[in-house]
């Protein structure tokens, strides 16, 4: 008994296929992620480059502070274009810190959002993500504190919080899973345990928005998202630590 209601539909997470590249495409058709970011440069470099190496054509920060350490390939900007309809996903919360505002203006915008870390800590009130077509990925400190009353097994309080906040939720942990507001539910397949440490968080946060910036759905972008992740850390091995997990993605997207 997973403690779920009857009306809802699950299943355990498999190898996603990913959309193929358009011929004729270009940098901007095959995705834009646009990341606000704060002050904590690990967290943004680790989404940012994650965005990019899964598949995002293209990755912008804004960020009022020059990060040394990004890659050559991503943008940093020090405005926020959050209105730029090529947008293909906004990603807001690793390493934004306590930047209220900056949550504010995301919400503003009319793009497809991925809301992690600080982002989920700054929003008050989960229904702020009604209507906003928004993925959200709290692990169980950050779900707490945003869903204190929310009860029950794990798949039940996820379900409730997409129920809430109109958004997908991915509910982080040893068992993570994926709950969208009609109720579908994915069950991630077992992770290595190695994926407990700083900034793994973040880089799952890029994949997904680079999955939603190439045109797949919330909830297909983050089963497929919470698919590769844990792939890469298998590829990575047990000694791996976060950058080595971004490094790791195109292998996993490659896996048979
Ligand atoms: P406890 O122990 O239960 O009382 P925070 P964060 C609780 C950035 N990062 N997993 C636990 O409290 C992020 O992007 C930057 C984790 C704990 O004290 C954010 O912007 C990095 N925590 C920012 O740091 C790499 C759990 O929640 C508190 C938990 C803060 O993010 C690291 C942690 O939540 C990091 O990603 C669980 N399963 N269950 C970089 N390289 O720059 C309960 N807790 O304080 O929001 O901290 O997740 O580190
Ligand atoms: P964060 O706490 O935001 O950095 O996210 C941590 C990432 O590691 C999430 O994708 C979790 O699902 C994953 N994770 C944390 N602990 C474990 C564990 N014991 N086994 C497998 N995956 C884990
Ligand atoms: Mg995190």
């Amino acid at each position: 008994d997973i403690g779920v209601d009857a009306t809802s539909d699950w299943h355990e997470i498999a190898r996603p296929s990913l959309p193929p590249l358009d011929p004729a495409g270009h940098k901007y058709s095959r995705g834009l992620v646009h990341a606000l970011a704060g002050k904590m440069p690990g967290a943004i470099a680790l989404s940012a480059t994650a965005a990019a190496r899964a598949g995002a054509g293209y990755v912008r920060v804004s960020t009022s502070l020059p990060i040394s350490g990004l890659p050559a390939a991503i943008v940093q900007l020090d405005t926020a274009e959050v209105n730029d309809p090529r947008i293909g996903c906004l990603l807001v919360g690793p390493g934004l810190g306590d930047l209220p505002q900056v949550l504010t203006l995301a919400l503003t915008s009319k793009a497809p959002k991925v809301i992690d870390a600080d982002g989920i800590g700054l929003l008050g009130d989960p229904a702020r993500l009604q209507g906003q077509d928004a993925v959200m990925t709290p692990h169980e400190g950050e779900f707490r504190r945003l869903f204190p009353d929310v009860e029950g097994s794990k798949p039940e309080r996820a379900l409730e919080a997409a129920r809430r906040s109109g958004a997908v939720v991915v509910f982080k942990g040893p068992d993570t899973l994926v709950a969208a507001p009609d109720g579908r539910l994915g069950f991630a397949p077992p992770a290595p345990a190695w994926l407990a440490s700083a900034g793994t968080g973040d880089v799952l946060a890029g994949i997904i928005a680079a999955l939603r910036a190439r045109g797949l759905p919330a909830f297909e972008a983050a089963c497929a998202g919470v698919w590769l992740h844990g792939r890469a850390a298998e590829a990575a091995g047990p000694h791996m630590i976060a950058d080595d997990l971004v490094a790791a993605i195109g292998q996993a997207i490659d896996q048979p």
